[in-house]
C-alpha cells in the first residue's frame, strides 16, 4: 500500500472544505467526517490500478476524491438512527452524535453533491468526464449503492439466500469499489479486452473486501477496527460468515483472491502495485 498516495489524497481532501463559510457548522460536520480517518481504499485502488495499468496516478485525484466523498457521505448516513444507529465510526462518535442527526443528513447530501462538482472541474477530457459521470451515477444511485443499502434494511430479521446477500453486497459495496478500479480503464481509454478485465477485477476486489468485512465482524478487535464487532450477528443479520460459516467464508475469499491475481496478472504491466493492495484487503485487520 502506497503511503505517499495515502498522503496525497489526505491533503487534497482536506483542502476541500478550507474556504467554505456559507455555513460553519456544514463545514465542520463535512470535515469532522471526510478526515475520521478512512483507508481511503477507494481512490487508493484508483491511483494504484492506474500505476499498475502503466498509467499516471495523479490523474486518479479528481474521480478518487470524488468516490471518496461519495463513500463518507454513505457512511454518515448509515449510522443514523433511522438506518444503523451506531454511535462509534473509525473509532470516533459518529457524525450525528457530535453534530446532531439534521447536520448528519446534510452533511451527507451535500458531500453528494459536491463530488460531481470533483469530475466538472477536473482536466480530464470532455468525453472522459461523461463516461466518469455514468460510473459514478450508476454505482451511488438508485441502480447502484443506494438499491443496494435497501435492498439490505429489507432483509434485516430475515434469512436470505446466498444469492440475495450476493445482490445486496454486489450494490451495497461492490459498486463503488468496482468503479474505482473500472475508472482506471476509463481515464487510460483502455480497449474493450482491458476493460472486460478490469471491470472483473473490480467485482472481485469488491466481493473480497466484503467478505472481510464479515469475517472481522467476527475475528475483529473493537481496538484495531473501531466499532463493535459482533453487531452482524447481534442484529441478526445475514453475513457471508453467517450463511457459509467462517471456513467455508475463508475458502472463497482465498479462491476468489486467486483467480483476481491471474486476472492481474493478464492486464498489468505493473503487477506488484495492485496485487500489494489486494492482498492488503484480503488480510486487513481493520
Ligand atoms: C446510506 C445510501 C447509504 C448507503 C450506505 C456502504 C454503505 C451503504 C454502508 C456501510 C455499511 C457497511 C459498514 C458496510 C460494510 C462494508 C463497508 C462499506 C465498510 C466501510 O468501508 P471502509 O472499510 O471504511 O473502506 P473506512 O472507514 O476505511 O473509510
Amino acid at each position: 500500500m502506497n503511503k505517499d498516495y495515502i498522503t496525497l489524497i489526505n491533503e487534497n481532501l482536506q483542502n476541500l472544505y478550507l474556504n467554505h463559510s456559507v455555513s460553519d457548522k456544514l463545514s465542520e460536520s463535512i470535515k469532522y467526517s471526510l478526515d475520521a480517518g478512512g483507508k481511503r481504499i477507494r481512490p487508493l485502488l484508483l491511483m494504484t490500478t492506474l500505476e499498475s495499468m502503466g498509467g499516471k496516478p495523479t490523474d486518479a485525484i479528481s474521480f478518487g476524491l470524488a468516490l471518496e466523498m461519495i463513500h463518507t457521505y454513505s457512511l454518515i448516513h448509515d449510522d443514523l438512527p433511522a438506518m444503523d444507529n451506531d454511535d462509534y465510526r473509525r473509532g470516533k462518535l459518529t457524525n450525528h452524535k457530535v453534530f446532531g442527526e439534521a447536520a448528519a443528513i446534510l452533511a451527507g447530501d451535500a458531500l453528494l453533491t459536491d463530488s460531481f462538482q470533483q469530475i466538472i472541474i477536473s482536466d480530464y477530457d470532455n468525453d472522459i468526464k461523461l463516461e466518469l459521470m455514468k460510473l459514478l451515477v450508476n454505482a451511488a444511485g438508485s441502480n447502484g449503492m443506494v438499491a443496494g443499502q435497501m435492498l439490505d434494511m429489507e432483509s434485516e430479521n430475515k434469512r436470505i439466500s446466498i444469492e440475495m446477500l450476493e445482490t445486496i453486497h454486489h450494490h451495497k459495496t461492490g459498486d463503488l469499489i468496482h468503479a474505482a478500479v473500472y475508472a482506471a480503464g476509463i481515464i487510460m481509454k483502455s480497449n474493450p479486452d482491458k476493460l472486460k478485465l478490469l471491470d472483473q477485477i473490480g467485482r472481485n476486489i469488491g466481493l473480497m473486501f466484503q467478505i472481510k468485512d464479515d469475517i472481522l465482524d467476527v475475528e475483529g478487535d473493537f481496538n484495531i477496527i473501531g466499532k463493535a464487532v459482533g453487531s452482524d450477528i447481534q442484529n441478526e443479520k445475514s453475513t457471508y460468515v453467517s450463511l457459509l460459516g467462517l471456513d467455508a467464508s475463508k475458502k472463497k475469499l482465498e479462491e476468489i483472491h486467486l483467480n483476481t491475481i491471474q486476472m492481474v496478472d493478464e492486464v498489468a504491466v505493473y503487477k506488484e502495485p495492485l496485487l500489494e493492495l489486494v492482498g492488503f484487503i484480503v488480510n486487513r485487520n481493520k
